[in-house]
C-alpha cells in the first residue's frame, strides 16, 4: 500500500526531521524538498505518478499561487490520499478551500516536526519523537506542551546537543543535493552525533558563525527600530545574521539581506519584540510593486526590487514604531 507513496517537504531542519518521521510511516516513499514559490510545480510533476499516498510537510502556502496550487492538487486522482501538515499562518479562506481536498493538519504555534509526529503518532516508534524535538528546537518551537512533555523523557542537554549539530550542520549543506541521504538516515533513527561527516560540518559552520557574529557587530547599520547588514561575505547564515544584526544594533528588528543585478532578497527576524512579522510583511510589501515575502511571526523572508529597499527600511521602521507605542 506504501509502494508508492511521496513525502515533499521543506529543506531547512524542521523540514527534514517532518519529512523523516513521515519516513517512518511511509518508509518506501519518493522523498523531494520543495518550497513555497515550488510546491505547486513540484505536485504537478508528481500527480503524473497517480501516488496512492501524499505527505507534504513544513511548505507555506503562498497566497499570490494558491489558484495554481489547487490547480496542481486536482491533477491527482481521487484515489490518491493527500495529507497537509503545516504550522505557517494561512488564510481561513484558503484553509477551507484545502480542507476540501486534502487531508489538512494545521496548527500555529507548534513545528511541522511535532505535527507529522501527533497525526501519525499511533504507527510511529520513540525515536520519531526525538526527531519532532529536533525540529521543534530548530524552528525554535520548543515551548510546546508537547515538547516540553517529552523534553522530560529525555535528557534535554543531550537533546539539544543533537538539534544543535543538525542545525549547524544545515548551514554548510547544500541541502537539495546533501540532504536527502541525511533525511534517511534520521529515519532509521541514526542519531546526528553519529553522523561523521554531519559533525564536522557543525564544527565549521560553528566556527564560522562567531566569524559572522564578528562581522555583522562590525558593519551594521540603523534605522529606526531596525538593524541591518547587507551582503555578508559568505553564503547562508541569513536568519543569523539578522539575529545578530539587531542586538549589534540594539534593535527590535534585524535584516540580513543579499543583493544581486537588481534583486534584493532577506531574511528578517525579531529582538525582545512581539511583533509579527508576517502581518508586518503582508502590510508593508502590498505597496511595493515586485515584492514578496512573509514567514512566521517571529521570522520571515522578502524579496523586492533593489531599488525599493530604501522604502521598504523606511515604511517598516514607521510600521515598527507605530506597533510599538
Ligand atoms: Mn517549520
Amino acid at each position: 500500500m506504501t509502494e508508492d507513496a511521496v513525502i515533499v517537504s521543506h529543506g531547512d531542519l524542521d523540514g527534514i526531521t517532518s519529512g523523516a518521521i513521515a519516513l517512518c510511516v511511509f518508509p518506501s516513499a519518493h522523498f523531494y524538498f520543495s518550497k513555497p514559490s515550488q510546491i505547486a510545480n513540484d505536485l504537478y510533476r508528481i500527480a503524473k505518478y497517480r501516488p496512492s499516498v501524499v505527505s507534504v510537510s513544513d511548505i507555506a502556502v503562498n497566497a499570490k499561487r494558491f489558484d495554481t496550487l489547487l490547480r496542481a492538487l486536482d491533477r491527482f486522482p481521487t484515489s490518491t490520499k493527500i495529507h497537509w501538515i503545516d504550522h505557517h499562518p494561512i488564510k481561513s479562506s484558503m484553509k477551507k478551500e484545502l480542507s476540501q481536498r486534502v487531508d489538512v493538519f494545521h496548527e500555529i504555534g507548534p513545528c511541522a516536526a511535532e505535527l507529522v509526529y501527533r497525526r501519525f503518532q499511533s504507527s510511529l516508534t520513540d525515536h520519531a519523537a526525538r526527531l519532532a524535538l529536533y525540529g521543534a528546537i530548530g524552528d525554535y518551537c520548543d515551548n510546546t506542551p508537547f515538547v516540553k512533555d517529552h523534553l522530560e523523557d529525555y535528557d534535554k542537554r543531550t537533546l539539544y546537543l543533537e538539534a544543535g549539530i543538525l542545525v549547524q550542520a544545515l548551514q554548510e549543506i547544500d541541502y537539495r543535493n546533501a540532504s536527502k541521504d541525511l533525511v534517511r538516515e534520521l529515519s532509521l533513527g541514526i542519531e546526528p552525533s553519529s553522523m561523521n561527516d554531519i559533525v564536522a560540518l557543525a564544527i565549521k559552520a560553528t566556527r564560522i558563525e562567531h566569524e559572522v557574529f564578528r562581522y555583522v557587530t562590525a558593519n551594521s547599520r540603523k534605522i529606526g527600530p531596525i538593524g541591518y547588514v547587507l551582503d555578508i561575505p559568505i553564503s547562508g547564515y541569513r536568519g543569523k545574521s539578522a539575529k545578530f544584526s539587531a542586538f549589534a544594533t540594539d534593535s527590535q528588528i534585524g535584516i540580513s539581506a543579499r543583493s544581486s543585478n537588481d534583486e534584493i532578497d532577506m531574511s528578517i527576524r525579531r529582538r525582545r519584540s512581539t511583533i509579527d512579522l508576517n502581518s508586518a510583511l503582508d502590510n508593508v510589501l502590498s505597496d511595493i510593486p515586485n515584492a514578496q515575502g512573509g514567514g512566521h511571526p517571529a521570522a520571515a523572508g522578502a524579496s523586492m526590487d533593489k531599488s525599493d529597499f530604501p522604502k521598504f527600511l523606511q515604511t517598516l521602521s514607521e510600521y515598527v514604531d507605530k506597533f510599538s507605542k
